[in-house]
């Protein structure tokens, strides 16, 4: 144990407990551990990986290429590792994830199949107990959540759900074992980014797949192929670069942006068009926003590059009410995650494959046999829910999460997320969240927001350590200061316009509120770095007691 808990007579078992092993809390770990301070990880899982374990469904792959999907705090980790394909599957992403938690002898800290179920900050003793649903009881200094964005996979909640006879998977926590459905008659709810992975490799086993469509999305081609190894050696050696320019960027992926942007709509018609081919032709959902950020914030801009996107719609699927029906015209192109997708429209040129307009047509319940919307019966052998998670706050709800004055997170957050930048929320003190709500996050590539806030957090009980502070706590006019910029960034795009789960708008009953911060990675990183410097301006330090 070193210095930090000796700053008060209460003597925590750690330093600082994680809460999740992803790829969060295993960077978390080792910086913690780097530093000199003592930690544990408690993960649910029967192993590392956090969202990379859960999501194993048929397709699944990261829409960030993989050399930037992945840490840059190591460059012999960056050099060694041989990432064989631009996308990364996720039994690849699984694979370097564990490769890291033995690289850096992570795994005797963590506590695997372990939930955490309850965090109470005890105010006298100035420390953090925490309990698991296998019974631990332990105290730490700090507690850190590196719980995930979209680790709570939202509970179908179609009628008659429970009626149906036939198997049942949920993408957000898919069997170890491969699933087979050669043979069967296969339904798949949803058509987000997920769904559309999963959709073109199911409709290539199953006997027929039909997909139910609440909200058709715009998806950009991936262009996924092997990573020749000149390329990834070039790629190695100007990794440094890479790297930086990712950190200042605003997606966190290696785009510079443009000195003297163009305004999309002065972009004549037919410049837009070649620049567009262009960036389908590389494909890309990240590089094409990248490209036109002004598109998020201009409606007649985003409206010319959405209409080039249901051109390709049209082009590539050869059923005219088909192509209609998959043309998004809901919400401008972006407000949902733009998804990425390997021949996804493709695969509506299949026999075996029928899509239902649930605006059209919903569902009106599920029954033992299958589903039944307004128009038809609809028999299925197996039903794949591909219906999403209860974003941003859901995993950090699910704990019993009490600070000053006994005071529940859930009753704080009960009108939306309150943070200080993203990273920690008033009443709470020495609780730190990893890529919480109002921090770039999910509109970014997340490994280097979430090694940003790692950075941040270890800079930060380092600083703690020195200066003799036993607690920090954000200040709640810093935090009502700091959500008034996320709403107005965010008030400032289009993003409001679609009903997303970067709102909570995809869970009944969550409160409709913008949860991701807009500002870019970049900027956000030098706001971050200025509170520190300003020895954490916004936060509120109380000195640990003088000893005789
Ligand atoms: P998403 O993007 O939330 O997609 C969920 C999909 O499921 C979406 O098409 C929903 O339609 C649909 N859905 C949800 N509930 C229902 C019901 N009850 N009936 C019919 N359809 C339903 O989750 P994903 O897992 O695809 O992606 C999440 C993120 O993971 C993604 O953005 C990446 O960042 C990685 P809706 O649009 O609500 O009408």
């Amino acid at each position: 144990m070193n210095d930090t808990a000796g700053l008060l007579s209460h003597r925590p078992d750690f330093d600082a407990v994680i809460v999740g092993a992803g790829f969060a809390g295993l960077y978390m770990l080792h910086r913690l551990r780097e530093a000199g301070f003592t930690a544990r990880v408690f993960e649910a899982g029967d192993g590392v990986g956090g969202t990379w374990y859960w999501n194993r469904y048929p397709g699944a792959r990261c829409d960030i290429e993989s050399v930037d999907y992945s840490y840059s705090f190591s460059p012999e980790l960056e050099q060694e590792w041989q990432w064989t394909e631009r996308y990364p599957r996720q039994p690849e992403i699984l694979a370097y994830l564990n490769h890291v938690a033995d690289r850096f002898d992570l795994r005797r800290d963590i506590r695997l199949e372990t939930r955490v179920t309850l965090a109470h900050f005890d105010e006298a003793a100035g420390l953090w107990r925490i309990e698991t649903d296998r019974g631990d009881r332990c105290t730490a200094r700090y507690c850190v959540m590196a719980t995930g964005c979209l680790s709570v996979p939202k509970a179908p909640d179609l009628p008659g759900v429970e009626r149906f006879a036939g198997a049942t998977y949920l993408t957000g926590a898919w069997p170890k074992d491969e699933v087979d459905f050669s043979g069967l008659r296969v339904g798949v709810i949803g058509t987000g980014s997920t769904a559309i992975q999963v959709i073109p490799q199911v409709a290539r086993q199953a006997k027929h797949l039909t997909v139910f469509q609440r909200t058709a999305n715009f998806s950009v081609p991936a262009r996924n192929g092997p990573l020749a190894a000149d390329e990834l050696q070039r790629i190695k050696a100007g990794y440094r670069e890479r790297r930086e320019q990712s950190r200042r960027s605003l997606f966190g992926i290696p785009v510079a942006l443009p000195d003297a942007p163009r305004r999309t709509r002065d972009i004549p018609p037919a410049e837009l068009d070649r620049q567009l081919e262009a960036l389908w032709a590389q494909g890309g959902a990240m590089s094409l926003l990248a490209a036109a950020p002004d598109i998020l914030v201009d409606a007649e801009a985003n409206a010319r590059v959405a209409e080039f996107v249901r051109r390709k719609i049209r082009a590539t699927v050869q059923d005219p009410e088909v192509a209609e029906r998959l043309c998004p015209n809901t919400h401008p192109l972006g407000t949902k995650r733009l998804c990425l997708d390997s021949e996804y429209y493709e695969t509506f040129n299949r026999a075996n494959v029928t899509l239902v307009d649930l605006r059209a047509t919903p569902i009106e319940t599920l029954t033992p046999h299958g589903v039944r919307t307004s128009a038809s019966e609809y028999p299925l052998d197996a039903i794949i829910f591909a219906t999403g998670f209860d974003a941003m706050t859901g995993a950090l709800l699910a704990i019993d999460i009490r600070g000053r004055a006994g005071r529940r997170l859930r009753d704080a957050w009960a009108d939306g997320p309150h943070t200080y930048l993203g990273l920690a929320s008033a009443g709470f003190p020495n609780l730190f969240l990893i890529t919480g709500p109002h921090s770039p996050s999910v509109f970014t590539n997340m490994v280097p927001s979430i090694e940003q806030h790692v950075d941040w957090i270890a800079d930060c009980l380092d600083y703690l350590r020195a200066h003799r502070i036993a607690r920090i706590e954000a200040s709640a006019s810093a935090q009502a200061a700091w959500e008034a910029h996320v709403a107005a960034v965010a008030d400032a795009t289009l993003m409001p316009q679609a009903d997303s789960w970067y709102l909570g708008a995809n869970v009944p009953g969550k409160p409709r509120t913008f949860m991701a911060y807009l500002g870019g990675l970049g900027p956000y990183r030098q706001r971050c770095d200025q509170v520190a410097a300003e020895g954490y301006a916004g936060f509120e330090l109380t000195p640990a007691p003088t000893t005789a």
